[in-house]
């Protein structure tokens, strides 16, 4: 079955598959929707390399989870590999059900083989594109799906309706067992290694050696509205992508409506979803468009520079005749930015408002309560091998740091030890709520003995519905970078952003408090700060790090502990009993 028979009726067939059935008078009149994910080994053949991946089903991307705003999911989740496992729902609020996050060490023990664990989670709230994927190591490497959630029945888009819905998941491909890549890094100190390809929907296409067969392509009919779901689920890299000789209009991103507008090209972070609706021209049967992306990079190191491709094709009016396409036929190709452009960057992402209706307004914090300063960055710690030198500068281990803590992953769940009040020996409370030695972050990089960094597990702490800004600034300590920083269990308001360092004085007159855009995943602008906004609405242990796994891995990350309300609606859940042990 050819990828595009498959994005023509698979949809549908989603739907019908997935066993439904409804609960007991819910308020929201949701159902409840079970899905069985069976971790296992699978092999799968890409760029003439076969590897055994970690896979969800045997499915590589993993199976799509279409649901309803207001609906339940009851995902039971059987392990069946020698990996530890957990799977994040992102984007999704969880709220006071943080136990359902998936965030290995931070709101559960992992899911060891042989055992099973059940997501047992409702949508509230929120409609859109969001995504799944493995929340532990480089798993999330193949182990990623689409989530869609559609609207609640009556209620239409606040676009024209579409003929049509797509779902684009970009991901990349490694020859390579990622997990050995990973392991490598972090023994090195150094970078890792980079992929061989991107990926659309699982396939690398034909811009690529050993892969014409492994293409997307999508057709379409002339004068149509097909609204694209995108998803950006590449390991480290932020992708441009545009299709030749057509224009999108962005309508979501982050499954928050936006307010409209038309661009050739568009961004999308690690981690970040974007809607965009494509209207067909009336081009001619058989006419071929590429659909391309690749990177936008601002960090040092090595990155994969390829370029990925799938193909619009303008379907034949009468599909009697079974001779294959004319060869010869040119494919026409979009032009994207420069690798490099962080201008092109800062402008499409200014561009990006809030839909900000009377149906869906935005509900931005118009006070203060409590605000926070977070440097984002790089950072060195010392090399363990006390004969050898490491592959990060000086010889040291690249690290990566949140106000100068390189985050460690507890051996026990933060959640459970917050729950139970045990958080002794598994977290501290002393994450700095601003940089302990103020310095030019964007200037000349500072002095070696600067860039040697702390480790540990420190969180902050908030009580319910404490209204939170927050700035986070890039530093250029080992180079400057755009880092998507992903907030757990929350959707922010992006009320400013810019290059160079923050102004506490000049810039917070600037700030957009009217229609900003809000996600759960912001780039920070490469050599510059962002501020956001959001109100502690969720209690829970919720960890906020950057979208792009090395970063991660390096520590890159930290954690709110948002505390209990008074009220007992404002309170963390009970976990649930099948809750994975340490
Ligand atoms: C899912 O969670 C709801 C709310 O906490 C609970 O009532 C229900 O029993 C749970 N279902 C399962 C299968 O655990
Ligand atoms: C990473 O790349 C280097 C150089 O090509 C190679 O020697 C090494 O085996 C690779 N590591 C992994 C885990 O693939
Ligand atoms: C792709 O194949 C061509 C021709 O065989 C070869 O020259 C080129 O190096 C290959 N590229 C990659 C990335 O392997
Ligand atoms: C696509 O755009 C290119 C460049 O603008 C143009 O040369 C080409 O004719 C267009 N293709 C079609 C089918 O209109
Ligand atoms: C990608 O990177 C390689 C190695 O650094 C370089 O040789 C090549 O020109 C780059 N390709 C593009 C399209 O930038
Ligand atoms: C950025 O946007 C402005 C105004 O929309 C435009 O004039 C400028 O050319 C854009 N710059 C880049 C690099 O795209
Ligand atoms: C130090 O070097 C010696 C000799 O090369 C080697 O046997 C030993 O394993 C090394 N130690 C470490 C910690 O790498
Ligand atoms: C920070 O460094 C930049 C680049 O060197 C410089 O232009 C700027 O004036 C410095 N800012 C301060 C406050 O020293
Ligand atoms: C980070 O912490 C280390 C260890 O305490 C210290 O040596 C270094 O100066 C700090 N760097 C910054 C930028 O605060
Ligand atoms: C949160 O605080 C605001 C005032 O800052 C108050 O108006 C609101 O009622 C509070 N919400 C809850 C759920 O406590
Ligand atoms: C899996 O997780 C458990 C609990 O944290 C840990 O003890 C064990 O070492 C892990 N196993 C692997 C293979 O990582
Ligand atoms: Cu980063």
């Amino acid at each position: 079955m050819g990828a595009s028979l498959f994005q023509s009726s698979g949809f549908l067939a989603l739907l019908l598959s997935v066993v439904t059935l409804s609960l007991f008078a819910e308020p929201a009149l949701g159902i409840t929707k079970h899905y069985k994910f069976n971790i296992k080994l699978q092999k799968v053949t890409r760029l003439c390399h076969t590897r055994k991946i970690v896979s969800v089903n045997g499915k590589f991307p993993g199976p799509r989870i279409v649901v309803r705003e207001g609906d339940r999911l009851l995902i039971d989740v059987r392990n069946n590999v020698q990996n530890n496992i957990s799977l994040h729902w992102h984007g999704i609020r969880q709220f006071r059900n943080g136990w359902a996050d998936g965030v290995a060490y931070v709101t559960q023990c992992p899911i060891q083989k042989g055992q099973s664990y059940v997501y047992n989670f409702t949508i509230d709230g929120q409609r859109g594109t969001l995504w799944w994927h493995a929340h532990i190591s480089w798993l999330r490497a193949t182990v990623y799906g689409p989530i869609i959630i559609l609207p609640k029945r009556g209620v239409p888009y606040p676009f024209a309706k579409p003929y049509k819905e797509v779902t684009i998941i970009f991901g990349a491909w490694y020859n390579t067992d990622p997990e050995a890549i990973i392991r490598e890094t972090l023994q090195s100190g150094g970078g890792p290694n980079v992929s061989d390809a991107y990926t659309i929907n699982g396939l690398p296409g034909p811009l690529y050696n050993c892969s014409a067969k492994d293409t997307f392509k999508l057709k379409v009919k002339p004068g149509k509205t097909y609204l694209l779901r995108l998803i950006n689920a590449v390991l480290n890299e932020h992708l441009f992508f545009s299709i030749a000789n057509h224009t999108l209009t962005i309508v979501e991103v982050d499954a928050v409506y936006a307010k409209p507008f038309e661009t050739e090209t568009l961004l999308i972070e690690p981690g970040q979803t974007t809607n965009v609706l494509l209207e067909t021209k009336p081009y001619s049967p058989e006419a071929k468009f590429y659909m391309s992306a690749r990177p936008y990079q601002t960090g040092f190191g090595t990155f994969d520079n390829s370029t990925v491709a799938g193909i619009l094709e303008y379907e034949k009016l009468h599909v009697t005749s079974s001779h294959s396409s004319d060869p010869k036929l040119p494919i026409f190709e979009p032009v994207l930015p420069p690798i490099h452009d962080t201008n092109f960057a800062a402008n499409f992402t200014n561009k990006i408002h809030s839909l900000a209706s009377d149906r869906y307004p935005a509900n931005v914090p118009q006070k203060v309560d409590k605000r926070f300063f977070f440097t984002v960055g790089f950072g060195l710690s010392p090399c363990q091998y006390s004969n050898k030198t490491c592959k990060g500068t000086f010889g040291e281990k690249f690290t990566g740091v949140v106000n100068n803590v390189s985050f460690t992953l507890p051996k026990t769940a933060m959640l459970q030890a917050h729950y139970f009040g045990k958080s002794k020996g598994v977290y501290t409370t002393d994450f700095p709520t601003h940089p302990e030695f103020p310095f030019n972050y964007t200037g000349d990089p500072p002095v070696t003995n600067h860039m040697m960094v702390r480790h540990g597990t420190k969180t902050v702490v908030v009580p319910f519905n404490t209204s939170v800004e927050l700035i986070m600034q890039d530093t250029n300590t080992l180079g400057s970078e755009n880092h998507p920083l992903h907030l757990h269990g929350y959707d922010v308001f992006v009320v400013g952003q810019g290059f160079g360092n923050f102004d506490p004085k000049k810039d917070p007159a600037k700030f957009n408090l009217v229609d900003p855009v809000e996600r759960n995943t912001v780039g920070i602008p490469s050599g510059g700060w962002v501020a956001i906004r959001f109100v502690a609405d969720n209690p829970g242990a919720w960890l906020m790090h950057c979208h792009i796994e090395t970063h991660m891995s390096w520590g890159m990350m930290m954690a709110w502990i948002v505390l209990d309300g008074k009220h007992p609606h404002q309170k963390l859940l009970p976990p649930p009993s099948d809750l994975p042990t340490c």
